[in-house]
């Protein structure tokens, strides 16, 4: 398969709340969408980076200019399949999210033309994955509360808390006496505490979390294996993992029991496999997180999500969470689950006026070296 060029769109989809993190507060989602063009068809793709490097050192008009001025050059005039895109990568040094969007583009057109889905080609062995919703910081408890209701209503199989120095154990206990003992929560702090809150955060041991994720700075691997030594609740590494390396390292240094993989923050969805590999080999659980994706993206993480260690429910909530209007058609839930996709490739189509509505921007660029 020879590249032709990408069509990058920059889009902007207002979100049907507003989403706050220790990190921040989104009231629109930002993302580029890649369209690969090849001599077997086309493909598509999703760049989660946000506007601003606060989530990752990634931004979004950072990872439009990596994609132009070295991305696609280098898969120019290269026979392409998935694993020969990935190599064709590999000595540009960092840009994981960059490298997700093309590799994604590249993935789902050359599936598309093999008829294979990419469950299919990524080792799945479910039809329909267990799913969770991450619940943003409020202004209250009772407006916490009303939300974490409506989700449970909606049949959620695992409740996350966004937590802060300020929002954590009150909310966590809230919630707990609230809805009960049975429902399976978590928390995510996004890196917002300092190594010296580890006896703070062992309160949280009280009320039976199912882990806590990402407490510490991404680099602070020692401070999130100390923090694991002195707590029951298991650590969970979200933004510390950007690779299968890191993963073992991480895992063998015990700074996590639980990995949250994210194909865009990883590289890719090959990349995001061999973490499922590495993890699974040391017994450890992984989930797949979520970054707000568009159809396109929660397509790719449910078929992520279907492999045999992803055996927590996913960050991966219908599209009515997020979103009135998304460029594909919605997901919905169905009894605590989402089905996975089974058509060739992402399995997902996007839909042009949908599509054309949120775009504020595209280009095309040619494949050349
Ligand atoms: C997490 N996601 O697990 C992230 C945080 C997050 C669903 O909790 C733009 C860029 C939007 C990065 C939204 C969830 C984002 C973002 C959420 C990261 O840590
Ligand atoms: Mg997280």
């Amino acid at each position: 398969m020879r590249l032709e060029g990408v069509e990058l769109r920059r889009i902007a989809l207002p979100l049907v709340s507003p989403f706050r993190t220790s990190l921040g507060t989104q009231s629109e989602r930002t993302a580029l969408i890649v369209r690969a063009v090849s001599d077997e068809g086309e493909g598509w793709g999703e760049c989660v980076a946000d506007d601003e490097p606060t989530y990752s050192p990634e931004y979004l008009a950072g990872a439009a200019d990596v994609i132009r001025g070295f991305l696609v050059p280098a898969l120019a005039g290269l026979d392409l399949n998935p694993a020969s895109a990935g190599h064709a990568l590999r000595h540009l040094r960092g840009h994981p999210m960059a490298k997700s969007a093309v590799e994604m583009a590249v993935l789902d057109c050359w599936l598309r033309a093999r008829r294979t889905s990419l469950a299919d080609h990524l080792g799945g062995v479910r039809r329909s994955v267990r799913v969770g919703v991450s619940v943003g910081i409020m202004e209250t408890l009772d407006a916490l509360l009303e939300t974490v209701d409506k989700h449970l209503t909606a049949g959620y199989a695992r409740i996350k808390l966004k937590i802060e120095p300020g929002w954590d154990l009150g909310p966590v206990r809230a919630v707990r006496e609230t809805f009960g003992a049975e429902v399976m929560l978590t928390v995510d702090a996004n890196t917002a505490y300092a190594p010296g809150d580890a006896r703070h955060l062992a309160r949280l041991d009280a009320y039976g979390l199912t882990l806590i994720e990402q407490p510490f700075a991404p680099g602070d691997l020692h401070a999130h294996a100390a923090l694991a030594a002195r707590i029951d609740t298991p650590v969970c590494l979200d933004e510390s993992i950007t690779s299968a390396a890191d993963a073992a390292d991480a895992i063998r240094r015990g700074a996590c029991s639980i990995i949250n993989i994210k194909p865009g923050r990883v590289g890719g969805y090959l990349e995001a496999r061999r973490i499922h590999d590495v993890a699974a080999a040391h017994g450890v659980p992984v989930w797949c997180g979520g970054m707000l994706e568009t159809g396109l993206g929660r397509a790719g993480n449910l078929a992520l999500a279907s492999l045999p260690g992803f055996t927590l429910p996913g960050d991966i909530s219908a599209t009515e969470r997020y979103y009135r209007q998304d460029i594909t058609r919605p997901f919905v839930l169905d009894d605590g689950t989402m089905a996975v996709p089974a058509d060739p490739g992402l399995g997902v189509d996007t839909e042009p006026a949908a599509l054309e509505a949120v775009t504020t921007g595209s280009e095309w660029i040619p494949a050349v070296p």
